[in-house]
């Protein structure tokens, strides 16, 4: 065999080769082109043999993996610009301290949980990007730049933590306050939570990544969204990146791999994942009979990402070198991630005999070196300087999203208490001599007593380490993560001006949404808001009429439109441009909640406040992407979400998995989420101007959910008296009187909400034709009305002397009688304000549990028992 042929390809030679002689002519042709032409000729030569093999249809495609083996090789490395042995000091003290912190919280209460094993993983991973790659925000003007956006592995939270006690932002105190927010609030400390939740420490966390896959995916959006904001001309984001670190477990999410070929359609050369494979997930390896880093190469390579592989440290470049057989590749190819996590948890000894030991050549390469030396042999993810080469790759990587894929060990350097071990990721106690191991192994400057109790460390403020700390995040712009909240305010145009029509309606017929749909359009023109409005949908804009915003405003693309679209010479023809304002997300649900996140937090993530208003099925947002709904609230979101199509009878035909009878139950559950189901066009008006107010000029967080129905009925005019108690969550409606010729003196209460309201009013007018006086009132919120209840009820528990009657006891304070309430959705929703309604009357709730099923609104109605007929009984009943 040519001496001379790179080892990694002999370790590819397969064992069907029936000519060998002339397999080496071939091989050597190419190593001969590469020799004197160079890589750009020998790339061309391999894909101008792949076009032939094409043609040939010979039934090959190129293999989508290279060798086990780092992407990067030695001689394209830059020179590492740090101190690394500084750096690596650093990394140890973090490393220390983050475990410290763990394990003292939960010598003091074991119940508090925390990981240990999962930042030990990946300590060098994050301190390369702190010393090297992540910008903050930095400067005034138009000139500042925005920061990078960076997604931490939620597990990995305590070495953070760590970080911001060695810059100064966090002190001991705070440390010791991991996990213990609420006594620590009570001592005036941080309390520090045990994920990244930026509703919990709105200063520090920008991004909640606690729920595995929701940061993943979130990151490719925010990636996007960034462009969007540039594209559009309303901010340049071209010199900022979003890194994420996330699991190798954690790919397996759904959501971590649901919009990976759109991150590569849109070209999103301002995203960078590393994935710290540390080959472990909580019970047990990931993939333990295959290798997570070649099958997610294949996956990213697949979807069009640039795949940089970080397999090997520094120390394997000597072994590679004098491998000239190909053994190690060839050894790789034959072990399995199982077997590669032993070793990890095995020492020098067990790894020479049974990985060195494998065969005389490897033997061989493994002589000279001490036991010791094969233990501290490093994989990727732990070496400064190979991290270093791969994040700089990435940075300057044009034209597709970059995924660095870190071979790191779980539980790195925790020794026998934890390093590879099947049970590392919940590891929380060491005793003294693991301690003390630690402190070894990491040079740790710290007396036996020191580490055994667990003593925090900190550098004095002149030593060389913190001073290349301090100096490294000054060069970078600051400290992060950081979470900012300073944004523009943007004048917003009054109700009458884009909402006239739904106020004074004087009965026109239209559905709610028919009527938002004009509102948004209506908006959109204003000078100010409307450009900062994003309307995004799910492949569902001509189910909701908006087709006409195609024309109007366009939707999004980052290529403009390459085609005549078909219907070019309508009125709506669809447009697609470099500066359209529409998201039009395809059938992505976790894509347009993802979009929505990243729209609703501009004014934090960017400083530029954006408005955003996603309007989907409603039966596909709460139940289908509820968990990011819930990482969103998280965040701080202002924007809308709309539910359409929403009310379990008001569907009609769609059925089972369309008809959405409990949206309102979800939303009533997350507590920054105003949730409204209003009836009437004027109602919503009212709803959506309040939401403008709260959120644009007020700066409040909250987010509105405004459910919207496609029943086309009459919508009176609104009188604005009633505009507060819509927001409150009702009103009084109308009170049908009892009619004289056959009064009998009886009356009752209904309470309506949603298209159902139609349903009481014409209960109304027969009771009132059989005699009995009705009052109607329009519900435009029953959580809302349930809120306020209990945070009444709560402060005449507290004792409070000013503590207030529920708004709905005195709204109904009017009214007589019995009180019927019927809606759309579950039971349990009117059931919610059961106890804040007045104690002597009777009260019957009118609901659509269980599950729906097509048929035309009327048979639904009457099978559900929420029709005029079914409200009408219900009085009866409730007054004999
Ligand atoms: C949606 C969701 N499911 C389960 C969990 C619980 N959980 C937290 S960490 C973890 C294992 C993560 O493994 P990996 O992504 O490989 O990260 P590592 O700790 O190995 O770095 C699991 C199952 C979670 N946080 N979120
Ligand atoms: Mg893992």
């Amino acid at each position: 065999m040519n001496a001379s042929i790179d080892p990694r390809l002999n370790a590819l030679l397969t064992t069907t080769d029936t000519d060998t002689q002339e397999t080496s002519e071939w091989r050597d042709a190419l190593l001969a082109v590469l020799a004197a032409q160079g890589p750009e000729r020998a790339r061309f030569l391999l894909d101008e043999l792949v076009r032939t093999a094409h043609t040939a249809k010979i039934g090959w495609r190129p293999e989508l993996s290279t060798p086990y083996v780092n992407t990067i090789s030695v001689d394209q490395q830059p020179v590492f610009p740090g101190d690394l042995a500084v750096e690596e000091r650093l990394a140890s003290i973090m490393r220390w301290n983050a475990l410290a912190m763990v394990v003292r919280a939960n010598q003091a209460y074991g119940e508090l949980g925390g990981h240990i094993a999962s930042y030990a993983s990946a300590a060098d991973l994050f301190e390369t990007g702190f010393n090297h790659f992540f910008e903050a925000r930095q400067g005034t003007g138009p000139d500042q730049h925005r920061g990078d956006l960076v997604f931490f592995q939620p597990h990995s939270a305590p070495g953070v933590y760590a970080r911001a006690y060695l810059e100064g932002r966090l002190s001991e105190q705070d440390l010791l306050n991991y996990r213990q927010e609420i006594r620590a609030s009570e001592k005036g400390a941080v309390g520090l939570s045990s994920y990244p939740h930026p509703w919990l420490m709105p200063d520090f966390w920008q991004f909640p990544t606690g729920s595995m896959g929701i940061g993943p995916i979130s990151s490719i959006y925010h990636a996007r969204f960034m462009r969007y904001l540039s594209h559009r001309n309303l901010l340049d984001c071209s010199t900022r990146k979003v890194w994420g670190v996330f699991g190798d477990g954690e790919m397996d999410e759904p959501e971590s791999m649901s919009a990976l070929t759109l991150a590569a359609r849109e070209g999103l050369d301002n995203l960078v994942w590393v994935v710290n494979c540390n080959l472990q997930r909580l019970d047990g390896p990931v993939r333990g009979n295959g290798r997570i880093i070649d099958e997610l190469e294949k996956l990213f390579t697949g979807a069009g990402w640039n795949v940089i592989k970080l397999v090997w440290g520094s120390d394997w470049d000597g072994l590679f070198a004098r491998d000239v057989t190909g053994a190690l590749t060839r050894a790789f190819a034959n072990t399995v991630d199982g077997q590669m996590q032993t070793f990890a948890a095995k020492d020098g000894r067990f790894n020479r005999d049974t990985f060195f030991g494998q065969n005389e050549e490897l033997a061989k390469l493994a002589q000279g070196m001490t036991d010791d030396q094969i233990d501290r042999l490093k994989r990727g993810g732990h070496d400064l300087v190979k991290i270093h080469a791969a994040y700089a790759s990435a940075a300057q990587h044009v034209g597709q999203p970059t995924v660095i894929l870190a071979h790191t060990k779980k539980g790195y350097g925790m020794g026998s208490a934890g390093q590879g071990k099947m049970t590392t990721h919940s590891q929380k106690k060491f005793d003294d001599t693991d301690l003390l191991e630690f402190r070894n192994r990491f040079n740790l400057p710290l007396s036996d007593q020191e580490a055994t109790s667990l003593a925090f460390y900190k550098p004095a403020p002149d030593s060389a380490e913190m001073q290349y700390l301090q100096s490294r995040r000054t060069a970078l712009g600051g400290y992060l993560p950081k979470r900012d909240t300073a944004s523009d305010v943007v004048p917003v145009p009054a109700i009458e001006q884009y909402s006239g029509f739904a106020l004074n309606a004087e009965g026109k017929e239209m559905s709610t949404t028919m009527a938002f749909v004009r509102m948004l359009g209506n908006l959109l023109k204003d000078s100010s808001l409307g450009p900062r409005i994003v309307p995004i949908v799910a492949d569902e804009a001509r189910t909701f009429g908006m087709a006409n915003l195609f024309k109007q405003v366009g939707i999004y693309s980052s290529v403009g439109q390459r085609y005549a679209p078909e219907d070019i010479g309508s009125v709506l023809s669809y447009r697609e441009a470099l500066d359209g304002q529409i998201l039009e997300e395809g059938i992505s649900e976790a894509g347009a909640i993802a979009s929505w996140t990243a729209a609703a937090t501009s004014y934090s993530v960017h400083g530029l406040a954006m408005l955003p208003f996603y309007i989907y099925y409603s039966m596909f947002g709460f139940q289908r992407v509820g968990d990011q709904i819930w990482a969103a609230a998280d965040q701080r979101p202002r924007g809308f979400l709309l539910g359409a199509t929403s009310g379990r009878t008001t569907l009609g035909g769609e059925g089972l998995q369309h008809q959405d009878g409990s949206s309102h139950l979800h939303a009533a559950t997350i507590p920054n989420c105003k949730a409204y189901d209003p009836a009437f066009a004027g109602e919503m008006a009212v709803i959506v101007n309040q939401g403008i107010q709260d959120m644009m000029i007020e700066q409040q967080d909250v987010f509105y959910y405004i459910t919207l129905m496609n029943e086309n009925y009459a919508q009176p005019s609104l009188p604005a008296a009633v505009h507060e108690q819509v927001i409150r969550g009702c009103y009084l409606f109308e009170t049908y009187r009892a009619q004289a010729s056959n009064a009998q003196a009886h009356t009752v209460t209904l309470l309506g909400s949603g298209a159902i309201l139609t349903e009481v009013i014409k209960a109304a007018q027969q009771l009132a034709a059989q005699g009995i006086t009705a009052y109607v009132y329009s519900v435009t919120s029953w959580s809302e009305l349930a809120r306020d209840g209990l945070a009444c009820q709560d402060a005449r528990l507290a004792g409070s002397a000013t503590a207030g009657v529920p708004f709905i006891y005195s709204q109904l304070s009017t009214s007589q009688g019995p009180i019927i309430a019927a809606t759309d959705y579950v039971h349990a929703l009117p059931e919610s304000v059961r106890a804040y309604l007045p104690a002597d009357r009777r009260y019957l709730t009118l609901g659509t549990d269980g599950f729906g099923r097509s048929d035309t609104r009327a048979a639904l109605r009457e099978y559900f028992g929420v029709d005029a007929a079914a409200i009408v009984r219900a009085a009866v009943l409730a007054l004999e």
